[in-house]
């Protein structure tokens, strides 16, 4: 079977703010691999790779797609990423588990305030990244502009492997510094055909100015090189680019071409930059894996020959079943095989094996190491978890999985539609982390929470489409927590007789309240000299988190606090499971309602990109809705200003900020932290 060698393999993924061009660059990259034979465009909502009808409806990317093609020797495993903040787990999964990213920038717009989150994102998981600066045929294409942003606000080392040739409209094609040629791209064929020339007199100048700086970037990374840099002598484009990929796969440097993937320039040399500079799986950092018991952790290697290992990093609901997409780091995986899911101690079969293409498959009946694939069968895996093979029980890192912090109350329309709405929430529970759900007891109804409105807009389109359920919602709303006001002390005792038999729990409980972002520090007696039961010392553990998560009426969990349980005295014959916990549970409710409750609302740090002359303007509402600004940087025309923000004040702020800066103003906003609410929230809730 046509299968890929590892060192071929390239898993990469799109990541750029939103509107930036992934997708239409994906698109280009489907045509020219031969992966498709026809150019979908999203404005026309015909991308294969915006496969939801939401996502067509829209034009934007909402679900991270990921397809495989190839190109010359190279297998591309390729994933394009939404850019929208509320979708913000796709980008997070993909850098889980890609080895490196193509990020894309407006030559117009250059780094916008998404273009920070994700750049970020790909660093915490040390991927490395070449930038493709497109929409360069845009009226205001300014790419010095962008370079400087990248600097300045990236803190990245770009260095130039083109340059544009033509302005704007007038944009027509790339000079390779490298190897000293001019490419076009013919206007005839989509731009399928690239015509290499030589770089016309006027640009030998600027081209002779440039390759010296790519040269001099690539000194660092090669000793040979910067003798020759020094004594003058030239230095082919072979040796170059084994340099610029040193630097590139350590992070340190971040190479950047240019295109117009609209008008169907620049995509090819970008492939092929894409296999030159970018890692294959062989080449990335190793990854470790945990023993389940022992906690001992040990190097897992890109080995067709190890035993299998896989991490779950995303998972469809298709017609109920899942469709569970796998990224496989040793071993080889066989259709039908029997897999230990690790994170879950429980066996499950990978009945059949998938690879993807958008959202057609193509069986196959075995991956190895390094690839990325799809696998019908697993029935509890979610993503984030491991399975590997069932001699070789190790637990691979998890997601980071970003704070959901706005919820929606639901209700199904028709009465037969309450009993379908549980499972259809289920299953896009399935495949979204973000995404969360539970009944409020009081009112009977579903509360969905998410991460932003557009989130739970289209989830709530999904339940209509998908699941043929229509629901009444609410407004959105933000999802608050409770902190104590002072520390407290409580012993609690439970006693009674149920079915003749006594069921005793004592505890002796103290909260103390701790600063913002601590969280709940659980510390439980120490193990030896306590004569509780190991059993039992677990039910203890689960019940006061339980009892934090439940909170003490407001529905929201408990934050921010030390709970401490100072006794826990054991009667053998008396003291139960039922009884501990009742004691745990009741205890930490009370203590907690003694101690004063406070609730908390989340605040987001706000990044805006506007022009100059709206600062004031915006910055006057930023103070109304009792933002805190802490920064403000110019960029450019631009200025920058970050600022922390309740986010309660911020649902309708894109309008707001559209109608403030004439639709000239950016922005993007991530969960930060929970902090003290007003006094009618406190109000609200019976607080303060
Ligand atoms: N003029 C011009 N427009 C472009 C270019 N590339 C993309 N566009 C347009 O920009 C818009 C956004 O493009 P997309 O490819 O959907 O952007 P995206 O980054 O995938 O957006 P999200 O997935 O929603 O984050 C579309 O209307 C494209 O037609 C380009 O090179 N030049
Ligand atoms: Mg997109």
């Amino acid at each position: 079977m046509d299968a890929p060698l590892r060192s071929d393999i390239r898993n990469i993924g799109i990541i750029s703010h939103i509107d930036a061009g992934k997708t239409t660059v994906s698109e280009r990259i489907l045509y020219y691999t031969g992966e498709t034979h026809k150019m979908g465009e999203v404005h026309e909502g015909e991308a294969v790779m915006d496969w939801m009808p939401q996502e067509q409806e829209r034009g934007i990317t909402i679900t991270a797609t990921s397809t495989t093609c190839r190109w010359g020797r190279f297998w591309i495993n390729l994933i394009d990423t939404p850019g929208h903040i509320d979708f913000t787990i796709e980008v997070e999964r993909s850098m889980r588990v890609l080895d490196g990213a193509v990020t894309i920038l407006s030559a117009v717009e250059g780094v916008q305030p998404q273009t920070e989150s994700v750049w970020r994102q790909a660093d915490r998981y040390r991927v490395p990244r070449i930038c493709f600066i497109n929409k360069m045929d845009r009226i205001g294409a300014d790419y010095r502009g962008v370079l400087a942003g990248m600097a300045a606000r990236l803190r990245a080392r770009p260095v130039l492997l083109q340059l544009p040739l033509g302005d704007e409209t007038e944009f027509c094609g790339v000079i390779d510094l490298l190897d000293e040629v001019m490419l076009t791209f013919s206007d005839a064929d989509l731009g399928k055909t690239v015509e290499r020339q030589p770089i016309p007199p006027e640009y030998l100048e600027e081209v002779r100015l440039s390759r010296e700086k790519l040269v001099e970037a690539a000194a660092d990374f090669d000793d040979g090189i910067l003798a020759d840099f020094l004594a003058g002598v030239r230095v082919e484009g072979e040796r170059l680019r084994s340099a610029v990929r040193k630097g590139t796969t350590a992070c340190r440097l971040f190479p950047v071409l240019f295109g117009a993937a609209l008008r169907n320039k620049g995509i090819q040399p970008l492939l092929d930059a894409v296999g030159h500079y970018l890692p294959s799986p062989l080449e990335t950092l190793p990854v470790r894996g945990r023993a389940p018991g022992s906690g001992a952790s040990e190097t897992v290697l890109c080995d067709p020959e190890e035993p299998l290992m896989a991490l779950a990093f995303k998972v469809l609901a298709e017609e109920g079943r899942k469709l569970t997409y796998l990224r496989i780091y040793a071993g080889t995986l066989h259709a039908g095989a029997l897999l230990l899911n690790s994170s879950r101690g429980v066996t499950e079969k990978a009945a059949r094996l998938f690879r993807m293409h958008a959202h057609k498959r193509e069986q196959i009946t075995e991956a190895v190491a390094g690839d990325i694939v799809a696998v019908a069968g697993l029935r509890d895996a979610l993503t984030g978890d491991t399975l590997c093979d069932p001699a070789h029980p190790l637990v691979l890192e998890g997601l980071t999985i970003p704070e959901p912090v706005v919820s929606l109350a639901v209700e199904a329309k028709g009465v037969e539609d309450r009993e379908r709405l549980p499972p259809a929430l289920e299953k896009i529970q399935w495949e979204d982390p973000t995404f969360r759900v539970r009944e409020d007891e009081e009112t009977g109804q579903t509360i969905l929470t998410g991460m932003g409105e557009l989130h739970l807009e289209i989830i709530t389109d999904r339940l209509a489409r998908e699941y043929g359920i229509e629901v009444k919602s609410g407004a959105p709303r933000v999802v608050y927590r409770e902190t104590l006001q002072h520390a407290v002390e409580r012993r609690e005792i439970f006693s009674q007789e149920i079915d003749g038999r006594l069921h005793k729990g004592e505890v002796l409980l103290q909260l103390t309240p701790l600063p913002r972002q601590a969280g709940l520090r659980l510390i439980l007696p120490a193990e030896v000299g306590s004569l509780l039961p190991v059993e039992l010392r677990a039910v203890l553990e689960e019940s006061l988190c339980r009892a934090c998560a439940a909170g003490t009426g407001s529905g929201y969990p408990l934050i921010d606090l030390e709970l401490r349980v100072a006794e826990a005295p054991f009667e053998p014959e008396a003291t139960t499971e039922m009884g501990l916990r009742a004691a745990a549970q009741r205890g930490t409710i009370l203590a907690a309602q003694a101690a004063g409750i406070l609730i908390l609302e989340p605040f987001m740090a706000l990044e805006l990109v506007i022009p100059e002359e709206y600062a004031g303007r915006v910055l006057g509402s930023l103070q109304q809705k009792r933002g805190r600004v802490e920064g403000i940087e110019s960029f450019a025309d631009n200025e920058v200003i970050r600022a922390l923000v309740p986010l309660s004040e911020m649902f309708g702020y894109m309008s707001d900020l559209r109608s403030a800066t004439k639709g000239r103003g950016s922005y993007t906003m991530e969960f930060s932290r929970f902090d003290v609410a007003p006094e009618d929230v406190q109000r609200r809730f019976g607080a303060a």
